[in-house]
């Protein structure tokens, strides 16, 4: 029998008597067969996240928008989320693993400290003067700093500066809301202590070596500043064996691993009109333009990013991404569901 038959020949629930279906319904009991293609297609997964586009100038009129209408003690957090259609808005999420949000803090304003199971990361997109405090570390939010506020840790916002700052969240809380693990806990404001990880970990291959105590935080570095992250791609394009593809992946100092245990966070450098076909692979996938002007083909779609804009990509599905222009470089932040894909064993990658 060929497999394309096999497909078609598995039995319908209509085909079942109503007293039988009622009885099995009154008993929390399901029949497998009439859905085992729906759970398990053939080949490939069924994919809800639909590519989609977020312009930076559509959200921020709609964010400053937002700081009018709600003042920070009625929001905590003022954020516009970035929704995925294909899930449906009211989901909020961009795809399967992963949410996006765009916050809003003005000048003055604080976002009370808390911490939560999810982990978050921020990628600062615009203003100067703002900061986030994590388990005690004052971040300097600077724009294309990447913050973690891994699962756990304390963390809260502040702004010293004189104009709006916003910027780009990524969470894994569909996951970890769809696992029933996601709660929060209010707290008091955390003492500012010394010490910045960034400063342990200020060049590559270089790790603090303490004589007489060694530091085991999980999470040794919390603000991976954009200078550092910029000059090491460009120092990588720049050497003559450098392959096809520039980028760098956020990562725990100590360990090498991916810098959360869930998401994965990079920075990719397509240097003046460089075309480049990422592979199919298995996770799902967010593009954020922090330098340049990037064409991302995905699937039927195709956008045309400018800075601070973001799209996303389902899972299984190639994606092009093509540095428009043909004298500066661009410079895109990705976030990925592939540290979750390699540790269940279900990440592919079908080139
Ligand atoms: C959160 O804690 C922050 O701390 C931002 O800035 C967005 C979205 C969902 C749940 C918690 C923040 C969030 C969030």
């Amino acid at each position: 029998m060929q497999d394309q038959d096999r497909f078609d020949t598995l039995g319908r629930l209509e085909d079942l008597p109503q007293d039988y279906r009622d009885e099995l319904s009154s008993k929390n009991l399901v029949p497998l067969w009439p859905s085992l293609r729906a759970v398990l297609p053939p080949g490939t997964p069924a994919r809800k996240t639909q590519p989609t586009y977020w312009p930076y100038a559509a959200i921020k009129p709609l964010l400053l928008k937002a700081g009018e209408l709600t003042p920070i003690e009625k929001a905590e957090r003022r954020v516009l989320v970035l929704a995925n259609p294909g899930h449906g808005l009211e989901k909020m999420q961009a795809s399967a693993a992963m949410y996006l949000g765009m916050q809003l803090l003005l000048p003055g304003e604080l976002a009370p400290p808390h911490r939560h199971t999810p982990n978050a990361v921020r990628m600062v997109v615009e203003g100067e003067g703002a900061w986030t405090l994590v388990n005690g570390e004052k971040c300097p939010m600077q724009r294309g700093d990447l913050i973690l506020t891994p699962t756990g840790l304390w963390h809260e916002h502040g702004h010293d500066g004189e104009q709006p700052v916003i910027w780009l969240d990524v969470l894994d809380l569909p996951l970890v809301y769809y696992m029933e693990a996601s709660y929060h806990v209010e707290g008091p404001s955390q003492a500012v202590k010394a010490g910045e990880g960034v400063k342990s970990y200020a060049r590559g291959g270089l790790r603090p070596s303490p004589v007489f105590e060694r530091s085991n935080q999980a999470y040794p570095m919390l603000r991976y500043p954009w200078e550092d992250a910029r000059a090491a791609l460009l120092e990588m394009a720049s050497d003559a064996f450098a392959a096809e593809a520039v980028q760098i992946t956020y990562m725990q100092p100590e360990t090498g691993a991916d810098a959360q245990n869930i998401l994965g966070f990079y920075a990719l450098m397509l240097r003046p009109g460089q075309t480049l076909s990422l592979p199919a692979r298995s996770p799902a996938q967010v593009f954020h333009v922090i330098e340049g002007q990037v064409k991302a083909s995905i699937v039927d779609s195709s956008f045309t990013l400018s800075e601070a804009d973001t799209c996303c990509a389902p899972g299984y599905e190639k994606v092009t991404l093509s540095n428009l222009s043909a004298v500066q470089s661009a410079f895109v932040f990705i976030a990925d569901e592939s540290p979750l894909h390699r540790k269940l064993g279900v990440y592919e990658n079908r080139g």
